[in-house]
């Protein structure tokens, strides 16, 4: 063992034994169903967030990640493994730390690294030799090297040697009945390869699959590369769906059959638009960073033009279906099924329900909206609070826009009871025919009617 590895060596050593304490900071979604797979992987954990509702609720043995059953927080806590603080200086008792703040994205599409840079000040303030900080947020390229690095060198210690740096992107997909932190297989990139070897060990502890990377940088693009090719992709089949309502062929009969292709093909599905805190996001990162280096990234830009442009294109829908029966927007009643961003979940964040929606009151609709997972949500300081599905409210509305599919509503009910319904979801395919006069997303014809 030379000086040059000692502290590696240490460092190692104290993760094989578990008596490493692990420090995670920001207890979210990616935050704290990690700190429970290292404290089931045998490690103390400090859990730092600022949220002291946060703090107080994980000591109390609660969880607010729907991922995170109560049962396992209480037993963590309980077990004095796992101990949730707003107190900065108990990260001064980690030897590994793992930052899983948010990196949201301004109104004009700039990454605001405030939480980030919070972070690695926090650290920065405690680091001592040994110590292993892992980046997880989604970012640019070149964050952990151009923001991270220097704030902890600052104190004199050396990356590689007295500390270790990497990025490891978070691939936590919530809701996800299949797929958890532990068995998704993580990349991790350090700034040197004892950086990678450090936080290789650590992740290789509590998770099955770790895939290290030569730098950051590759670590950061692995993760951009991911949801970018979701966004473009989803981008290319909405574009699909506008190509098939002016050639009057029905998208979904050619996506499903190119989908019987089983090599070179994925399938997508074309909607009112992307929602979430990842597709819509993540690519204006790389955008953003290549930007600066007097790049513009066609694709990524285009992709947005298209999915963004998608609830325009549903609201046309409705006041073209609207005008067949002489009806206008204004002053229509409107019930729209669906706001979270996608099926099954309560998320609204970015939902394009909620484009939807501000664009048929602007238009001088009435609208309401019912989701089995969201009663109300907060939009712009006001709440919005949703109806029940009742025969009599589809009977009230002038139209039924159907925005997210969420699999608990039922459609044949809602064709049997409504007047219009527009379906941006296909969700009506099959149904029997009822009361309701159904135009899809793309109003193609079908070829035939298959059985
Ligand atoms: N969407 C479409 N058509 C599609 C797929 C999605 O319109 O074919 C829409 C959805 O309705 C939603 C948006 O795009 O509004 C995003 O959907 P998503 O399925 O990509 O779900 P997310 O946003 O929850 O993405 C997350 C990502 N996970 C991480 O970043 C760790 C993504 O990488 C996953 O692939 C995705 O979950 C998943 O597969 O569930």
């Amino acid at each position: 063992m030379t000086e040059m590895t000692a502290v590696k060596d240490q460092a190692l050593a104290k993760i094989a034994d578990r008596t490493a304490v692990i420090g995670v900071i920001g207890l979210g979604y990616v935050g704290l169903p990690l700190a429970i797979e290292f404290v089931h992987a045998g490690f103390r954990v400090i859990g730092y967030d600022v949220s002291t509702r946060v703090v107080d609720l994980l000591m109390a043995g609660e969880s607010h990640i729907q991922d995170v059953p109560a049962e396992a927080v209480k037993a963590a806590v309980a077990s004095g493994k796992l101990v949730a603080t707003a107190i900065e200086d108990r990260l001064g008792e980690c030897d590994a730390i793992s930052i899983a703040v948010p990196t949201p994205l301004s109104k004009t599409r700039d990454p605001d690294m405030a939480y980030v840079l919070s972070a690695a000040d926090a650290i920065a303030r405690q680091a001592h030799p040994g110590l292993c900080v892992v980046l997880e947020s989604t970012t640019y390229p070149g964050t952990t090297r151009e923001l991270l690095q220097p704030r902890l060198e600052a104190k004199g210690l050396t990356v590689g040697q007295d500390i270790f740096v990497a990025f490891s992107p978070e691939r936590v997909d919530p809701g996800n009945p299949t797929y958890h932190t532990r068995n998704t297989p993580k990349v991790v990139g350090g700034i040197t390869p004892a950086c990678v070897e450090v936080a290789t060990a650590l992740y290789e502890s509590c998770i099955d699959t770790v895939v290290p990377v030569s730098s950051p940088e590759a670590a950061e693009l692995v993760k951009l590369l991911e949801n970018t090719f979701r966004a473009v992709n989803i981008a290319m089949v909405n574009e699909l769906a506008i190509v098939c309502d002016k050639l009057g062929v029905n998208v979904w009969e050619v996506i499903d059959a190119a989908a019987t292709k089983p090599f070179g093909f994925m399938k997508f599905t074309p909607g009112p638009g992307i929602g979430g805190h990842c597709i819509p996001l993540d690519p204006h990162y790389l955008a953003w960073k290549m930007r600066t280096l007097n790049y513009k990234t066609r694709f990524i830009d285009l992709a947005s033009e298209i999915n963004s442009h998608m609830p325009e294109w549903v609201v046309q829908k409705v006041a073209d279906a609207l005008n067949e029966v002489r009806k206008a927007v204004h002053g229509s009643r409107l019930l729209v099924l669906g706001v979270a961003y996608k099926r099954d979940i309560d998320d609204v964040r970015e939902s394009p329900a909620l484009d939807v929606i501000r664009l048929l009151e602007e238009r001088g609709a009435h609208v309401e909206f019912h989701d089995p997972f969201v009663s109300e949500f907060r939009e712009e300081g006001h709440s919005r609070k949703g109806v029940e599905l009742s025969d009599e409210m589809l009977r009230w509305a002038d139209a039924v826009v159907v925005v997210t599919d969420h699999k608990a509503v039922d459609y044949q009910r809602v064709v049997d009871h409504a007047t219009l319904v527009v379906d941006t979801r296909n969700v009506t395919a099959g149904l029997t025919p009822g009361r309701a006069r159904i135009v899809p997303l793309a109003s193609g014809s079908t070829l035939a009617t298959l059985p």
